[in-house]
C-alpha cells in the first residue's frame, strides 16, 4: 500500500542566519580591516562589520547584511565571487578587489614608470580570469614619450589591449574613449603611484571626490584617503558602470603564480616551449632550451626574456 505523502512543511530559512530578521543585499564599496560600507540594492549607504573569526569582506564582494541598527550593520553572507585580484609579497597575499570586469593598468611617463609593473599586473589579471587594458596617460608629454611610445608597441606586439590618452590635457576625448571601452563594466585601476589613476576615476566619476571624504569619515581614516581600494558607480546621462581606485602601490609581487601560470600569461615566451629538449625545462640554464635559442635569434624581447627569468627563478615548479 503506497504510504500516504507527509505534508510538506516550509523549511525555516535560519540556517546560519541570527533571528533578528531578514537580510539585505548590497555591494561592500570600501574595506577596511573589520569595517565596511556597502551600499544597498536600495540605494542607501551603510556601515557593515563582520564578526568573528569569519574570512573579511574585499572591495566589490556582494554581501548579505542583518539590518543596520543606529547605522551599523553585520555582514552575515559573502556571495561568491565571480573573481579575485590579489598580488602578494614575500609574506602574504593582499586581496585588491573582487568581482571586476576589466582590470585597467594606468602608466605614464612621468613621474616616472616601470614596465615590468604593467607586465606583473597584467599576469595578475590573466590568473585571475580578469580581461586587461593598458592606459598610457598623459601623452601630451614629450618627455620620456620615447620610453613609453616603445613600451606600447611592445606591448600590443605581445597582444594585449592598450589605449593613450591624456586625462588633463584632452579630458573630453579621454573621457569619450573611456567610457567606450568601459561601459557596463566595473573596471578597477591600477599603477603607481602619480600616473593619474585618480584623475581618471574624477573625469569618469565625477562625484567621486565627495564620495571619498564620506568612506574617510565613515571608516574614521582620517586624512588618509586612498589606503584601500574604493568602489564608485556612475549612472550618468552618457554612461553606467563603475570604477574602482586604488592607492598606488610600487611593487605588484606575484608570488602565488607558479611557472605554469607565469607561462600562460607570457605567449610571447610560450610560444618557443615546445622544441625544448627537456619536458620539464624552466627555460633559465638548462641545455637544449628553445627559448633560449629563440632569444639568442632576437625573436624574444630581452627585457621581457629577464622579466620571465627572474619570476621563473623563484616560482614553484610543482604544478609543471
Ligand atoms: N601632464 C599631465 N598630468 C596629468 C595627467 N593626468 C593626471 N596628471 C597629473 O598627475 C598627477 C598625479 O595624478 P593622480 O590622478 O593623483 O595619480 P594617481 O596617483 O595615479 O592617482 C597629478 O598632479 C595630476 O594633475 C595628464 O594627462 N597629463
Ligand atoms: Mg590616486
Ligand atoms: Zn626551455
Amino acid at each position: 500500500m503506497a504510504k500516504k505523502p507527509t505534508a510538506l512543511k516550509p523549511r525555516r530559512q535560519n540556517r546560519g542566519v541570527p533571528e533578528s530578521g531578514p537580510l539585505v543585499r548590497g555591494r561592500v564599496t570600501a574595506a577596511h580591516g573589520r569595517h565596511s560600507i556597502v551600499t544597498l540594492e536600495s540605494g542607501e549607504v551603510i556601515e557593515a562589520h563582520r564578526r568573528g573569526k569569519k574570512g573579511d569582506v574585499v572591495v566589490g564582494d556582494i554581501v548579505q547584511c542583518t539590518e543596520a541598527v543606529s547605522g551599523v550593520a553585520a555582514v552575515e553572507v559573502i556571495e561568491p565571487r565571480r573573481n579575485l585580484l590579489y598580488r602578494s609579497d614575500e609574506w602574504r597575499i593582499k586581496s585588491l578587489a573582487a568581482n571586476v570586469d576589466l582590470v585597467c593598468i594606468v602608466f605614464a611617463s612621468r613621474p616616472t614608470f616601470n614596465p615590468w609593473f604593467i607586465w606583473k599586473a597584467l599576469l595578475a589579471a590573466h590568473e585571475a580570469g580578469i580581461p586587461a587594458l593598458v592606459i598610457r596617460n598623459k601623452d601630451e608629454l614629450t618627455e620620456g614619450a620615447e620610453e613609453a611610445e616603445a613600451a606600447v608597441r611592445l606591448l600590443h606586439d605581445i597582444g594585449h589591449d592598450v589605449l593613450s590618452i591624456s586625462a588633463e590635457a584632452r579630458p573630453d576625448e579621454a573621457r569619450r574613449v573611456l567610457i567606450e571601452r568601459l561601459s557596463g563594466k566595473a573596471a578597477l585601476l591600477v599603477g603607481q603611484s602619480g600616473m593619474g589613476k585618480s584623475t581618471i576615476l574624477n573625469l569618469l566619476v565625477p562625484h567621486a571626490k565627495a564620495a571619498t571624504r564620506e568612506f574617510s569619515e565613515a571608516l574614521n581614516l582620517g586624512k588618509q584617503t586612498t589606503t584601500a581600494a574604493r568602489w564608485y558607480s556612475a549612472s550618468d546621462d552618457d554612461w553606467e558602470g563603475s570604477v574602482i581606485d586604488t592607492p598606488g602601490f610600487q611593487e605588484f609581487g606575484l608570488a602565488h603564480l607558479s611557472l605554469n601560470d607565469i607561462l600562460r600569461a607570457m605567449p610571447d615566451i610560450a610560444r618557443y616551449v615546445d622544441g625544448c629538449r627537456f619536458f620539464n625545462c624552466r627555460h633559465l640554464a638548462e641545455p637544449g632550451c628553445s627559448v633560449k635559442k629563440a632569444l639568442e635569434d632576437g625573436l624574444i624581447d630581452p627585457a621581457r626574456y629577464a622579466f620571465y627569468a627572474s619570476l621563473a627563478e623563484t616560482a614553484d615548479t610543482q604544478a609543471l
